[in-house]
C-alpha cells in the first residue's frame, strides 16, 4: 500500500524511504534508487536518495518519536518535524542562500524532503580536522541578523508577530534546552555526564549560589523573552559548510526567544575550537568570533535604519541600547553552552574526541572556568574586544 495514503505515522527503512520519493514522483519511474540513512544527530533519521543515472539526490529527514539519544524511554513529539520545515521556510524568505530548499513535508509521517547538501562538511566535523571556512562568520553573521531582525517587533505587524509567535510554539524542544543547557549543569542532577577527574571543578559550579543566579536570570530571559524567531540550535553541528557555501540546517528547536541566544550557541561552538587549536590557528577562530559579532551588528543595524517599523527604531540611541542588551545576552548564552557542552548530557566532539586524556582534561577545564566567568560577568562585559579578551585569559 502506498506509504502516503494511510496518514498514519511509520518509521522509514531504506526500502520504504526509495518507495515514498517514488510516489511522490520526485524520479522517473524506473530510477534506479539507492538509499542510505546518513543521520549523525541525536534525534531524526536523516535519508539520502541517489538516482546514480539521473545524477539527482535529495535528502528526507523524518523526526522519530523518541530522542535517539537516549533510545524510546525518552518520548519526543513529532511536531517538531513541521517546525522545522515551517523554520526553513520562513528563515528562506530572509536569507535563500543560506538554508536548504525545502521539496516537501508531511506531518502526518513527520517527513521534510529537501535539497542534498551532502557536497559540503558538516561545519564541526570539517573544523575538527582543521578546516577552515573563510565565510562562515560572514555568512553565519548575516544569517542571525536577517533571520532574527525580520521576525521581530522591529519588522512585522504586532498581529504578524503574535500569528508568529502562536505557529512557532515549540514547547518540548524549549524544555530540552531549559533542563539540559540551563538548569542541570549548575546542579548534581542525573542526566549530567563527565569524566570523574572533573568531580571538583563540578562540584564548584553546583556550590556557586551567584553563578546559579545568574544562570537563573539568563535562563528566564529565555523562557519569557519573544524577540524574534531563532533557530533554537545553533551549533556548528548544526551547519553545513565549505569554503565558498554555508547552509544552516536542522532548525527543529525553532521558537520566538532572545536573539542573544543563537549568536552565543555559534559563538561558544567556535571557543571549542579556539580552545583546542594553538598558535595562528586559534587566532584565526578569535577572529572568526569577533567577525560573526561585527557582521551581525551592521547587518542588524542596517535593517533596523532602513526598515524598522516601530516608531521607536527612529529615536536616536535605542538601536544601541537594544544590541547592546543582545550583546550581554549572547556573552551568557556562550557561557551556558561551554558549561553544558562539557559537563551536561550532550558533549561536543571537538571536546571529547581529544584523545590525549590530559589535554582533553585541561581543555575542558578551560571551557568550565570561561563559561562560570562569562555567566557572572554578563553585564561587565561591553563590547566585542572585551569578550575576545575574556575568552584568551581563561584558555591561553
Ligand atoms: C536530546 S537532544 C540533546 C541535544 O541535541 C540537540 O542538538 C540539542 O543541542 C540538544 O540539547
Ligand atoms: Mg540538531
Amino acid at each position: 500500500m502506498a506509504i502516503l495514503e494511510k496518514k498514519i505515522y511509520v518509521g522509514l527503512t531504506e526500502e520504504t524511504a526509495i518507495q515514498l520519493v517514488k510516489e511522490l514522483a520526485f524520479f522517473p519511474i524506473h530510477a534506479e534508487l539507492t538509499a542510505k540513512e546518513i543521520g549523525d544527530g541525536n534525534l531524526n533519521y536523516v535519508f539520502r536518495i541517489t538516482d546514480q543515472e539521473g545524477g539527482k539526490s535529495l535528502i528526507i529527514k523524518q523526526a522519530l518519536p523518541y530522542a535517539k539519544v537516549v533510545g524510546e524511554s525518552w518520548p519526543l513529539t513529532l511536531k517538531r518535524s513541521k517546525i522545522e520545515a515551517d523554520a526553513l521556510i520562513k528563515h528562506g524568505e530572509f536569507v535563500p542562500l543560506l538554508v536548504p530548499k525545502v521539496y516537501e513535508t508531511d506531518e502526518d509521517l513527520a517527513i521534510t524532503i529537501m535539497e542534498d547538501l551532502s557536497h559540503l562538511k558538516i561545519a564541526r566535523t570539517g573544523l575538527i580536522e582543521g578546516e577552515n571556512y573563510p565565510k562562515l562568520a560572514r555568512d553565519i553573521g548575516e544569517y542571525i541578523a536577517k533571520t532574527l531582525f525580520y521576525t521581530s517587533d522591529f519588522a512585522l505587524h504586532p498581529f504578524e508577530k503574535k500569528r508568529l509567535v502562536a505557529a512557532f510554539s515549540n514547547p518540548e524542544l524549549c524544555k530540552i534546552t531549559e533542563d539540559l543547557v540551563f538548569t542541570d549543569p549548575f546542579f548534581d542532577i542525573d542526566t549530567n555526564d563527565f569524566e570523574p577527574e572533573l568531580q571538583s571543578d563540578v562540584e564548584a559550579i553546583w556550590g556557586n549560589t551567584a553563578l546559579q543566579i545568574e544562570a537563573a536570570k539568563i535562563k528566564y530571559s529565555f523562557l519569557t523573552e519573544a524577540e524574534a524567531l531563532l533557530h533554537g540550535d545553533l551549533h556548528t553541528g548544526s551547519i553545513f559548510a565549505s569554503e565558498e557555501e554555508t547552509k544552516v540546517i536542522d532548525p527543529e528547536f525553532a521558537f520566538y526567544g532572545p536573539i542573544g541566544f543563537d549568536l552565543g550557541l555559534f559563538i561558544a561552538n567556535l571557543v571549542f575550537q579556539s580552545i583546542v587549536r594553538d598558535g595562528e590557528q586559534k587566532e584565526y577562530i578569535l577572529n572568526q568570533i569577533e567577525e560573526t559579532w561585527q557582521v551581525f551588528y551592521s547587518v542588524f543595524s542596517e535593517l533596523w535604519e532602513k526598515e524598522g517599523v516601530d516608531p521607536f527604531t527612529k529615536v536616536s540611541g535605542y538601536k544601541e541600547s537594544f544590541l547592546q542588551k543582545i550583546f550581554n545576552d549572547a556573552v551568557a548564552f556562550t557561557g551556558c553552552e561551554l558549561i553544558r557542552r562539557t559537563i551536561g548530557l550532550s558533549h561536543v566532539k571537538d571536546l571529547d574526541g581529544i584523545e590525549d586524556k590530559e589535554i582533553r582534561l585541561a581543555a575542558k577545564r578551560k571551557t568550565l572556568e570561561l563559561g562560570t566567568s562569562l555567566i557572572l560577568r554578563k553585564s561587565d562585559i561591553q563590547e566585542i574586544k572585551g569578550f575576545i579578551s575574556a575568552i584568551k585569559e581563561h584558555t591561553a
